[in-house]
């Protein structure tokens, strides 16, 4: 009896099994006695255990290997026909070759184990912009993230035999040895293999694999946009709608700002969360672009959520979450840095014990994670199922710079804002093995996620500009400045609705703006300040720039768009060149 009337499908699954040899093959229907039985499996085994169930009703936490917690940027790889395609931006390798090197790993892995083929759908079952992929894999804690995540299971699979194409992606966690770990890359093919990891980026394959990197390069060529990017609604006194999307590095505020609870001063204003980390933006009728989150979860940071910094991720996080490398309480609760909870965790996650926070500490690892529904967010909006997406009137750049970049600069037009964007950069944080604090380009926010060469990337993004006439506005924000002892220029977290007003109200032509070199900048009136706790010589830092630390920056950014060759578009280079003689001016 076949499982599928797609024949690719089922083909494709033969030969995977052929290849990997399961004992037992089992088809996901996505349904929630099928999530239950492999939890109950998962906790029989010591994949996962209970956390106190009164307090975090269906909860669980997973202890992974302690090798295997973050994206492994060093062994994922682009895998094009050609170099030049993949880029300087990636890791390259023949595609034979690579094929040949991984198949090795699986041939036999799945001896003993079950295989589950996984179909999903990135984005709402029913809008033209989603696409479906199958993910086979044989780990339980991956496809119970993936119920989470994505749209799977029967509906998805309906969709694709509706349909006829699908990204194909096989994973497997091996040995969980880092030697043996690839996360490989087939946009030519639409097809990923990973090998030797369980952590979230390596081994949810609708995630970053599907919906950034292959996905990227299938808009390329289709015509949209697939980002490393939140989806916000703001929502004015008066009851009006506004989205924003907002692309910043791993670890950098995406889910913070698209859960923003408004502070005191500001009642009457909402925000509402369309998405937390990945949009995919295509031009509409009206010339405007609509974005839909491809995703139905979040797989978010747990250190330092607390009801003060991000009461809606919190409230998220209290039932059917599934925790991955966090501490424990004496009263077995979750426990993690910056909780705020008053508690004290008695075991770190590594499984080890601790007798106080600073003994055998951190008791959560700086990246560990929640899973969980984007509908167990109090603000979450339904505008994430409109089939059509939502229309964004700006988009925001961002980084973690603790120097040079201003609070909120507004890009002069479409094309300077490509330059703002490449330009990007950012210190690097937990959600990458390797070293933390380093500054460096990130453009878009997109370094780990391009599944093609940066220059043809940047050609995309300025030809937005043929393909649209009502672009949004481009701005960049920078939360992190500090001052010598370390200490946060700007609060933050809710205070930074300030910032997303003036950007709208810059979009509307309302807001006064101060015209510098590298745009446009608030003036001091423009930006509200009303009841906002901050020193005047604060805001006087964040909100003007040093001139010859940019001529630095400037110089920087040319050298390293440079970098890309003969085929950086020569409208980058004129931008870039722009503002060097504004700022030599
Ligand atoms: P990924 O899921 O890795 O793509 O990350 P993300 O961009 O969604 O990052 P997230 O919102 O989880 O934030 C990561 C870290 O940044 C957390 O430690 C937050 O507390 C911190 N953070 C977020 N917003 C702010 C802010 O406005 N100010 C400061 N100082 N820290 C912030
Ligand atoms: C990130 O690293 O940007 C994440 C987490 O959002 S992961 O899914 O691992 O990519
Ligand atoms: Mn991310």
């Amino acid at each position: 009896m076949s499982n599928t009337s797609n024949t690719a499908l089922e083909q494709w699954i033969k030969e995977v099994a052929e290849l990997t040899k399961p004992d037992r093959i089992v088809w996901c229907n996505g349904s929630q006695d099928e999530y239950q039985g492999l939890v109950d499996e998962m906790l029989a085994n010591g994949t996962l255990s209970k956390l106190n169930q009164d307090d975090y009703p269906n909860c669980y936490l997973h202890r992974s290997d302690p090798r295997d917690v973050a994206r492994v940027e060093g062994a994922t790889m682009i895998c094009t026909k050609t170099e030049i395609d993949a880029g300087p931006n990636n890791i390259w390798m023949e595609p034979t070759a690579a094929h040949e090197k991984i198949d090795a790993m699986f041939d036999g892995c799945m001896q003993g184990r079950t295989m589950y083929v996984v179909p999903y759908c990135m984005g709402p079952i029913a809008s033209p912009l989603s696409r479906c992929g199958v993910e086979v894999t044989d780990s339980p804690y991956v496809v119970a993230n993936m119920k989470i995540m994505t749209r799977m299971g029967q509906s998805a699979l309906n969709r694709i035999e509706k349909e006829g194409n699908f990204v194909k992606g096989l994973h497997s966690t091996g040995e969980l040895d880092p030697d043996r770990r690839f996360i490989m890359h087939f946009p030519e093919e639409l097809s990923i293999k990973s090998y030797g990891s369980g952590y979230g980026g390596n081994a949810l394959l609708g995630k970053k694999c599907h919906a950034l990197r292959i996905a990227s390069y299938q808009a390329r060529s289709e015509g949209w946009l697939a980002e490393h990017m939140l989806i916000l609604g703001l929502t004015n006194p008066e009851g009006v709608t506004r989205y924003v999307a907002a692309a910043f590095p791993s670890a950098c505020g995406k889910t913070n700002l698209a859960m923003l609870v408004p502070p005191e001063s500001h009642k009457g204003w909402k925000v509402s969360t369309i998405g937390d980390d990945i949009a995919w933006l295509q031009p509409g009728k009206d010339g405007k672009l609509y974005a839909i989150n491809p995703e139905a979860g979040f797989f978010g940071v747990v250190p330092g959520t607390s009801p003060k910094t991000n009461y809606n991720a919190y409230k998220s996080i209290e039932q059917d979450t599934i925790f991955t490398n966090v501490g424990v309480t004496a009263d077995n609760n979750p426990y993690w840095e910056g909780k705020e909870s008053g508690e004290t965790p008695v075991i770190n996650w590594k499984g080890e014990p601790m007798t106080s926070e600073t003994d055998n500490g951190p008791a959560a690892h700086p990246n560990s994670r929640f899973t969980a529904h984007a509908t167990y967010n109090p603000v979450y909006s339904p505008e994430s199922e409109n089939p059509g997406g939502v229309p964004i009137d700006a988009i925001i750049f961002g980084g973690r710079r603790r120097e040079l970049a201003p609070l909120i600069y507004e890009a002069k037009d479409w094309a300077h804002g490509v330059l703002v964007g490449a330009g990007m950069a950012s210190e690097t944080t937990a959600a990458a093995t390797g070293q933390v604090g380093v500054v460096r380009r990130d453009p878009m926010a997109m370094k780990p996620f391009c599944g093609y060469n940066f220059a043809d990337y940047f050609g995309h993004w300025l030809s937005m500009s043929e393909k649209s006439d009502n672009l949004p506005g481009v701005f960049h924000v920078n939360w992190f400045r500090r001052d010598e002892d370390g200490r946060f220029l700007w609060p933050g977290f809710g205070e930074n609705l300030r910032v997303l007003r003036w950007a709208l109200d810059r979009v509307d032509g309302k807001a006064d703006a101060v015209e510098t070199a590298i745009g446009y900048l608030p003036t001091a009136e423009s930006l509200d300040t009303n009841d906002l706790d901050i020193a005047a010589d604060d805001l006087e830092a964040i909100l003007s720039i040093d001139k010859n630390q940019w001529a630095a920056e400037m110089q920087a950014v040319g050298e390293y768009l440079e970098s890309y060759g003969e085929r950086l578009p020569a409208a980058l280079r004129d931008e870039y060149k722009k503002v060097q003689a504004a700022l030599a001016a």
